[in-house]
């Protein structure tokens, strides 16, 4: 057998495991997996370094399949490839219940997916991220222990996806040089040819944001060798333009639409395996061939034992350091500090806007978390994201824990994602709360890859005053309360922010929005508590010594509203507790006994939040009054805004009053 003989009938093995399993499934995406195979078999038996026996060593190069409907490539890539999550039942498993092997490629089904992709372009940006964190980690921590490329397979609907400019221009920028883009130019999307939509010189894009681009014709194994080896000698990140055949070998709906997302069907089945002599039984791999991926599957653990005696080798600090940050660990000293500047507020009282103390506690942060990497999408001074500790990364130095992500709020959203899969930093931004519509797709794959990563969103509402409703998130609390899995976080005073910032740090399982003002607020915690009342997401900030006639709940700024309100229905003899409410989410995971006791039984119900009233009757009931916002803002000075939409101390007051009949 030639090594040509052989490239193809192991390509082939990728070929059928995938449609066999689409036939199985009645439903799947063929197409790209047979006209991608060549590329994947000269790219996973010759150049990515990873071992299928320690599928997360950290050093290994990462995969990511941008275009995730062909999740039977990666499938058939790692069952082939001998990684124990992936056997030939889950392949026959293909989009069931429960299987490791979904619709789309979900991380953590199974050891070997190193993302979640199927949102076309999601991948692209998450692959970012990992050469960024790459890059960071190199400078941490030398080449000898960090040294590996990231692939990507995108289809020509990553490159249509409006989140691919956001992440070749911010790549192409950052000079991210081991970041290998294979496109897969098969001319063909669902519609039919790509040709019907766009028109776009996809090379010479990505050439004017600063990237190498090259080509291949993708079915020659040879080409396709020669220029992978050229991409990584490469000073820029690296597009390869692979011109292939969707559904290569099927004899009638190759290079079509048709072979896109449908079973192939028996007659079409058979036709294929005459084309390309496999004349296998369904989900038989010929042995020889297996072994030879087998093989190839094993070719890395010589790479991997150099590494590990490397490791070996290491200073004691550096390999404890190295592991408690891929682990996931935060530092010993975190909450020591944290405390220390809990005690300090308490005495202080200081009033600022939660973005400004934000940016205090975060000071703190930074001096014991080393391993936090801090960015905004170009709101730097507004979102108060930059502390002493953490200088600009720039394309020739990326010692820096700062990233200026430009004005890319999805694509920063995407790379995050991709910082805190790739392991070893805890990723944090900044932008406009209005703006989570700009990056929410990408917040939601953290949410639903369950990944640490923590967006400081500031301007969190009316609030932000002049610029208007374009500017003045309203809905955008619900939106984002919405996301399971997503904290949302709306902090009251500054010992809220940082009791919500430590809460952030200490989820390890999702992602948190911290929504925070551009106007000052008092403290309103008073004394210092070692425990962290954000934690329960809702909590009794003013009690009353009697029954409460008013119970006022509010969030963020609001809570100030409500504190006023409550002195004022005080002086007039009214009973009334205040409850913050820093988290929905925290609040639903409580008991029921503390979630009865906290809602509590006054007559008088009322939630306070400058937003829209979605979520609130679960505190105050369908027949709680709201005093918040019923549509979009204006422009204004912020506190005229409070008065014009009627969120003030004085309609509380009167709201409260007249429900009691006073
Ligand atoms: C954001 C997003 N929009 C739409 C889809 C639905 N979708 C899945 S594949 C696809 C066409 C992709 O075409 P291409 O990337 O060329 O894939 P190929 O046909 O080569 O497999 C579309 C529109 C999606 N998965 N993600």
């Amino acid at each position: 057998m030639t090594d040509l003989d052989k490239h193809q009938r192991m390509a082939n093995a990728i070929r059928f495991l995938a449609i066999d399993a689409v036939e199985k499934a009645k439903s799947g995406h063929p197409g790209l997996p047979m006209g991608a195979a060549d590329i994947a078999t000269v790219l996973f038996t010759q150049f990515l370094k990873f071992d299928p026996t320690t599928p997360n060593w950290a050093d290994r190069d990462r995969f990511v399949l941008s275009a995730g409907h062909g999740s039977m490539l990666l499938y058939s890539l790692l069952y082939l490839l001998g990684y124990e999550d992936f056997s030939l039942d889950e392949l026959k498993n293909f989009r069931q219940i429960g299987s490791r092997t979904a619709g789309h490629p979900e991380y953590g089904h199974g050891a070997g997916i190193e993302t979640t992709t199927g949102p076309l372009g999601q991948g692209l940006g998450n692959a970012v991220g990992m050469a960024i964190a790459e890059r960071l980690q190199v400078e941490r921590f030398g080449k000898d222990l960090v040294d590996h490329y990231t692939y990507v397979l995108a289809g020509d609907g990553c490159l249509m996806e409006g989140i691919s400019q956001e992440a070749l221009s911010l790549a192409g920028h950052l000079k991210l040089n081991k970041l290998i883009v294979f496109w897969d130019d098969n001319g063909i999307s669902i519609d039919g040819k790509v040709e019907i939509t766009d028109s776009t010189d996809q090379q010479a894009r990505f050439a004017a944001s600063g990237w190498n681009t090259l080509s291949v014709d993708g079915h020659d194994p040879e080409a396709i060798a020669a220029v992978i080896r050229q991409a990584q000698a490469s000073d820029r990140p690296t597009l390869i333009a692979a011109k292939t055949t969707i559904g290569f070998g099927a004899p009638t709906k190759a290079g079509t639409a048709k072979v896109h997302g449908a079973p192939l069907g028996a007659e079409e089945i058979e036709g294929t395996r005459a084309a390309l002599n496999w004349p296998h039984q369904p989900f038989e791999v010929p042995s020889d061939i297996l072994d030879a991926w087998r093989i190839a599957g094993l070719r890395s653990s010589q790479a991997h034992k150099d590494w590990q005696k490397r490791f070996a080798e290491a200073d004691a600090e550096s390999r404890a350091e190295f592991e408690r940050r891929n682990r996931g660990d935060l530092p010993a000293t975190f909450t020591k500090a944290m405390m220390d500047y809990k005690k300090k507020l308490a005495d202080e009282q200081p009033t600022m806007a939660t973005r400004k103390a934000s940016e205090a506690v975060l000071t703190v942060i930074n001096e014991v978390v080393p391993e936090t990497i801090g960015g905004s999408a170009d709101l730097t001074g507004s979102n108060n994201t930059k502390t002493p500790q953490t200088q600009p990364v720039t394309p020739t130095d990326f010692s820096g824990r700062y990233i200026h992500y430009g004005v890319r709020e999805h694509g920063m959203a995407a790379a995050m994602n991709g910082m805190a899969l790739h392991g070893g930093l805890i990723p944090y931004s900044g932008g406009f709360l209005i703006f989570s519509d700009y990056c929410r797709p990408s917040i939601r794959l953290a949410a639903l890859m369950g990944q640490r990563v923590i967006h400081v969103m500031t301007h969190d509402s009316i609030g932000l005053g002049e610029d208007g409703p374009t500017h003045q998130p309203v809905e955008h609390f619900a939106a984002l309360r919405a996301i399971p899995n997503l904290t949302f976080f709306r902090p009251a005073d500054i010992t809220e922010t940082l009791e919500c910032w430590q809460l952030s740090l200490e989820n390890r399982k999702g992602p948190s929005v911290l929504a925070l003002t551009r106007q000052n607020l008092p403290s309103l915690r008073k004394s210092f508590e070692e425990d962290n009342f954000c934690a329960r997401g809702a909590y009794v900030l003013i009690d009353s010594e009697d029954d409460a006639a008013v119970t006022i709940f509010a969030s963020g700024s609001e809570v100030e509203i409500a504190t006023d309100a409550h002195r004022e229905l005080s002086n007039a003899g009214i009973t009334a507790r205040v409850v913050s409410v820093p988290s929905f989410e925290l609040f639903e995971a409580q008991s029921d006994d503390y979630k009865a006791d906290l809602i509590g039984t006054s007559p008088v119900k009322i939630a306070v939040e400058a937003g829209i009233r979605m979520g609130w009757d679960r505190f105050i009931g369908n027949d709680g009054a709201f005093v918040g916002m019923k549509g979009f803002g204006a422009s204004g000075p912020y506190k005229e805004l409070y008065e014009h939409f009627g969120i003030t101390k004085d309609a509380v007051v009167a709201v409260a009053k007249e429900r009691l009949g006073a």
